[in-house]
Protein backbone atom coordinates (compact mmCIF):
# COMPACT_ATOMS: atom_id res chain seq x y z
CA UNK A 1 0.00 0.00 0.00
CA UNK A 2 1.32 3.48 -0.77
CA UNK A 3 0.94 5.99 1.86
CA UNK A 4 1.11 9.67 1.76
CA UNK A 5 3.41 11.46 2.53
CA UNK A 6 2.62 12.50 6.41
CA UNK A 7 0.99 9.39 7.06
CA UNK A 8 -3.05 9.02 5.94
CA UNK A 9 -3.92 7.26 9.39
CA UNK A 10 -2.95 10.40 11.52
CA UNK A 11 -5.08 12.84 9.69
CA UNK A 12 -9.25 13.38 9.69
CA UNK A 13 -11.41 12.44 6.90
CA UNK A 14 -9.83 12.08 3.67
CA UNK A 15 -10.69 11.70 0.13
CA UNK A 16 -8.37 11.23 -2.67
CA UNK A 17 -9.10 12.56 -6.45
CA UNK A 18 -8.49 9.76 -8.72
CA UNK A 19 -7.31 11.59 -11.68
CA UNK A 20 -4.32 12.93 -13.26
CA UNK A 21 -6.16 15.60 -15.27
CA UNK A 22 -5.86 18.65 -14.07
CA UNK A 23 -8.99 20.55 -15.47
CA UNK A 24 -11.10 17.54 -13.16
CA UNK A 25 -8.67 18.19 -10.84
CA UNK A 26 -9.84 22.41 -10.38
CA UNK A 27 -13.66 21.04 -11.01
CA UNK A 28 -13.89 18.74 -8.32
CA UNK A 29 -12.20 20.96 -6.03
CA UNK A 30 -14.71 23.40 -6.92
CA UNK A 31 -18.34 21.27 -7.11
CA UNK A 32 -17.37 18.93 -3.32
CA UNK A 33 -15.83 21.66 -1.60
CA UNK A 34 -19.05 23.44 -1.70
CA UNK A 35 -21.21 19.97 -1.94
CA UNK A 36 -21.70 20.21 2.38
CA UNK A 37 -19.31 17.12 3.15
CA UNK A 38 -18.04 18.84 6.34
CA UNK A 39 -14.53 19.00 7.67
CA UNK A 40 -13.54 16.93 4.39
CA UNK A 41 -9.97 16.94 2.85
CA UNK A 42 -9.66 16.56 -0.50
CA UNK A 43 -6.31 15.03 -1.87
CA UNK A 44 -4.82 15.52 -5.12
CA UNK A 45 -3.24 11.84 -7.05
CA UNK A 46 -0.09 14.31 -6.73
CA UNK A 47 0.20 13.08 -3.35
CA UNK A 48 0.77 9.77 -4.49
CA UNK A 49 3.02 9.87 -7.47
CA UNK A 50 3.64 5.95 -7.13
CA UNK A 51 0.00 5.03 -7.74
CA UNK A 52 0.19 3.81 -11.29
CA UNK A 53 -2.36 4.93 -14.21
CA UNK A 54 -5.15 2.44 -14.91
CA UNK A 55 -6.22 1.35 -18.06
CA UNK A 56 -9.69 2.52 -19.24
CA UNK A 57 -10.59 -0.33 -20.64
CA UNK A 58 -14.32 -0.51 -20.09
CA UNK A 59 -17.08 0.23 -22.42
CA UNK A 60 -18.87 2.45 -20.57
CA UNK A 61 -18.47 5.14 -18.27
CA UNK A 62 -19.70 4.04 -15.01
CA UNK A 63 -16.79 1.14 -15.67
CA UNK A 64 -13.92 3.38 -16.06
CA UNK A 65 -14.85 5.28 -13.10
CA UNK A 66 -15.27 2.31 -11.43
CA UNK A 67 -11.93 0.83 -12.57
CA UNK A 68 -9.90 3.98 -11.69
CA UNK A 69 -11.68 4.33 -8.40
CA UNK A 70 -10.90 0.98 -7.47
CA UNK A 71 -7.62 1.01 -8.24
CA UNK A 72 -6.94 4.22 -6.42
CA UNK A 73 -8.64 2.67 -3.48
CA UNK A 74 -6.62 -0.29 -3.28
CA UNK A 75 -3.04 1.36 -3.93
CA UNK A 76 -3.62 4.10 -1.32
CA UNK A 77 -6.08 2.54 1.47
CA UNK A 78 -8.29 5.35 1.64
CA UNK A 79 -11.84 6.24 0.12
CA UNK A 80 -10.94 6.80 -3.76
CA UNK A 81 -13.72 9.32 -5.92
CA UNK A 82 -13.05 9.18 -10.04
CA UNK A 83 -14.61 10.50 -12.69
CA UNK A 84 -15.24 9.21 -16.23
CA UNK A 85 -16.34 11.94 -18.91
CA UNK A 86 -16.61 12.24 -22.31
CA UNK A 87 -18.76 14.16 -25.39
CA UNK A 88 -21.84 12.08 -26.92
CA UNK A 89 -22.59 13.18 -30.50
CA UNK A 90 -25.56 11.47 -31.91
CA UNK A 91 -24.62 12.52 -35.54
CA UNK A 92 -21.47 10.25 -34.33
CA UNK A 93 -23.99 7.66 -32.43
CA UNK A 94 -22.76 8.52 -29.38
CA UNK A 95 -19.07 8.77 -30.06
CA UNK A 96 -16.01 9.60 -29.14
CA UNK A 97 -18.07 8.93 -26.00
CA UNK A 98 -15.39 6.46 -23.40
CA UNK A 99 -12.67 7.64 -26.19
CA UNK A 100 -13.26 11.35 -25.31
CA UNK A 101 -9.62 12.08 -24.29
CA UNK A 102 -7.99 10.38 -27.26
CA UNK A 103 -10.34 10.94 -29.88
CA UNK A 104 -7.42 12.85 -32.30
CA UNK A 105 -4.85 9.91 -30.98
CA UNK A 106 -3.54 10.80 -28.26
CA UNK A 107 -2.45 15.00 -29.63
CA UNK A 108 -4.44 16.60 -26.74
CA UNK A 109 -8.10 18.87 -26.41
CA UNK A 110 -7.45 21.08 -29.74
CA UNK A 111 -6.97 17.99 -31.91
CA UNK A 112 -10.14 16.45 -30.39
CA UNK A 113 -12.22 19.08 -31.36
CA UNK A 114 -11.33 19.89 -34.20
CA UNK A 115 -12.04 16.44 -35.42
CA UNK A 116 -15.26 16.00 -33.87
CA UNK A 117 -16.07 19.22 -36.21
CA UNK A 118 -14.50 18.06 -38.95
CA UNK A 119 -16.67 14.66 -38.53
CA UNK A 120 -19.95 16.27 -38.37
CA UNK A 121 -19.23 18.90 -41.02
CA UNK A 122 -21.93 21.24 -42.85
CA UNK A 123 -24.26 18.97 -40.34
CA UNK A 124 -27.66 21.43 -39.79
CA UNK A 125 -27.92 22.83 -36.38
CA UNK A 126 -31.31 20.39 -35.69
CA UNK A 127 -28.96 17.44 -36.66
CA UNK A 128 -25.93 18.33 -34.24
CA UNK A 129 -27.69 17.52 -30.87
CA UNK A 130 -24.83 16.21 -27.88
CA UNK A 131 -24.20 15.89 -24.67
CA UNK A 132 -21.23 15.72 -22.11
CA UNK A 133 -21.71 12.74 -20.27
CA UNK A 134 -20.45 12.30 -16.50
CA UNK A 135 -19.84 8.98 -14.27
CA UNK A 136 -18.49 9.37 -10.38
CA UNK A 137 -17.86 6.49 -8.73
CA UNK A 138 -16.57 6.37 -5.09
CA UNK A 139 -14.92 3.47 -3.32
CA UNK A 140 -14.17 2.72 0.00
CA UNK A 141 -10.99 1.27 1.47
CA UNK A 142 -13.09 -2.01 1.68
CA UNK A 143 -14.06 -2.26 -1.99
CA UNK A 144 -17.70 -1.01 -0.77
CA UNK A 145 -18.69 0.96 -4.37
CA UNK A 146 -21.38 3.61 -4.97
CA UNK A 147 -21.96 5.23 -9.15
CA UNK A 148 -23.81 8.05 -10.27
CA UNK A 149 -24.47 9.69 -13.47
CA UNK A 150 -24.34 13.47 -14.85
CA UNK A 151 -25.68 14.91 -18.08
CA UNK A 152 -25.66 18.15 -19.87
CA UNK A 153 -27.65 18.50 -22.99
CA UNK A 154 -27.05 20.60 -25.90
CA UNK A 155 -25.40 21.03 -29.50
CA UNK A 156 -21.92 21.05 -31.54
CA UNK A 157 -21.37 24.76 -32.80
CA UNK A 158 -19.82 25.60 -35.83
CA UNK A 159 -16.67 27.19 -34.78
CA UNK A 160 -14.63 27.43 -31.22
CA UNK A 161 -15.80 29.78 -29.08
CA UNK A 162 -14.44 30.90 -25.46
CA UNK A 163 -11.09 30.55 -23.59
CA UNK A 164 -12.54 29.02 -20.29
CA UNK A 165 -12.97 25.17 -19.20
CA UNK A 166 -11.13 22.19 -21.37
CA UNK A 167 -11.33 19.43 -23.74
CA UNK A 168 -14.52 19.66 -26.08
CA UNK A 169 -16.02 23.22 -24.07
CA UNK A 170 -15.17 25.26 -26.86
CA UNK A 171 -17.45 23.61 -29.39
CA UNK A 172 -20.63 23.06 -26.82
CA UNK A 173 -23.01 24.97 -26.58
CA UNK A 174 -25.60 23.63 -23.72
CA UNK A 175 -29.34 23.41 -24.24
CA UNK A 176 -31.35 27.07 -23.75
CA UNK A 177 -28.08 28.96 -24.26
CA UNK A 178 -26.48 30.53 -26.94
CA UNK A 179 -23.05 30.23 -25.81
CA UNK A 180 -20.54 27.54 -25.30
CA UNK A 181 -19.33 26.04 -21.91
CA UNK A 182 -15.58 28.25 -22.47
CA UNK A 183 -17.51 31.24 -22.62
CA UNK A 184 -19.24 29.90 -19.28
CA UNK A 185 -17.61 31.20 -15.90
CA UNK A 186 -16.97 28.80 -13.42
CA UNK A 187 -19.84 28.85 -11.35
CA UNK A 188 -22.49 28.93 -14.05
CA UNK A 189 -20.29 25.75 -15.51
CA UNK A 190 -20.56 23.99 -12.09
CA UNK A 191 -24.18 24.69 -12.00
CA UNK A 192 -25.64 22.26 -14.86
CA UNK A 193 -22.46 20.99 -15.31
CA UNK A 194 -22.57 16.39 -16.17
CA UNK A 195 -19.49 16.93 -13.57
CA UNK A 196 -21.44 19.08 -11.42
CA UNK A 197 -24.35 17.04 -10.99
CA UNK A 198 -22.99 13.85 -10.97
CA UNK A 199 -20.37 14.70 -8.25
CA UNK A 200 -23.65 16.47 -6.38
CA UNK A 201 -25.38 13.47 -6.16
CA UNK A 202 -22.32 11.36 -5.23
CA UNK A 203 -22.20 13.83 -2.45
CA UNK A 204 -25.29 13.10 -1.33
CA UNK A 205 -25.02 8.88 -1.53
CA UNK A 206 -21.84 9.61 0.74
CA UNK A 207 -23.83 11.49 2.99
CA UNK A 208 -26.17 8.98 3.35
CA UNK A 209 -23.08 6.24 3.86
CA UNK A 210 -21.50 8.06 6.30
CA UNK A 211 -24.86 8.71 8.65
CA UNK A 212 -25.79 5.15 8.62
P1 LIG B 1 -8.45 10.76 -15.88
O1 LIG B 1 -8.74 9.44 -16.54
O2 LIG B 1 -7.11 10.82 -15.20
O3 LIG B 1 -9.55 11.22 -14.97
P2 LIG B 1 -8.81 11.82 -18.58
O4 LIG B 1 -8.64 13.16 -19.21
O5 LIG B 1 -8.13 10.65 -19.27
O6 LIG B 1 -8.35 11.89 -17.03
P3 LIG B 1 -11.45 10.73 -19.24
O7 LIG B 1 -10.94 9.44 -19.76
O8 LIG B 1 -12.65 10.73 -18.33
O9 LIG B 1 -10.35 11.53 -18.42
O10 LIG B 1 -11.75 11.66 -20.50
C1 LIG B 1 -12.44 12.83 -20.35
C2 LIG B 1 -12.38 13.64 -21.64
O11 LIG B 1 -13.70 14.04 -22.00
C3 LIG B 1 -11.60 14.92 -21.42
O12 LIG B 1 -10.23 14.76 -21.71
C4 LIG B 1 -12.29 15.89 -22.35
O13 LIG B 1 -11.80 15.72 -23.65
C5 LIG B 1 -13.73 15.41 -22.31
N1 LIG B 1 -14.49 16.13 -21.25
C6 LIG B 1 -14.91 15.61 -20.06
N2 LIG B 1 -15.50 16.56 -19.31
C7 LIG B 1 -15.44 17.69 -20.03
C8 LIG B 1 -15.86 19.01 -19.78
O14 LIG B 1 -16.41 19.36 -18.63
N3 LIG B 1 -15.65 19.92 -20.72
C9 LIG B 1 -15.06 19.58 -21.89
N4 LIG B 1 -14.62 18.37 -22.20
C10 LIG B 1 -14.81 17.42 -21.28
Amino acid sequence: MIDAPGGAAAQGRRLILATRNVHKIVELRRILGVAGLGDLRLVGLDAYPDVPDVAETGATFEANALLKAHAVAAATGELAVADDSGLAVDALNGMPGVLSARWAGGLGDEANLRLVLAQVGDVPDERRSASFECAAAAVFPDGRELVVRGRLVGKLSRQPRGTNGFGYDPIFVPEGSDRTTAEFDADEKDAISHRGVAFRALADELRRVWSQ
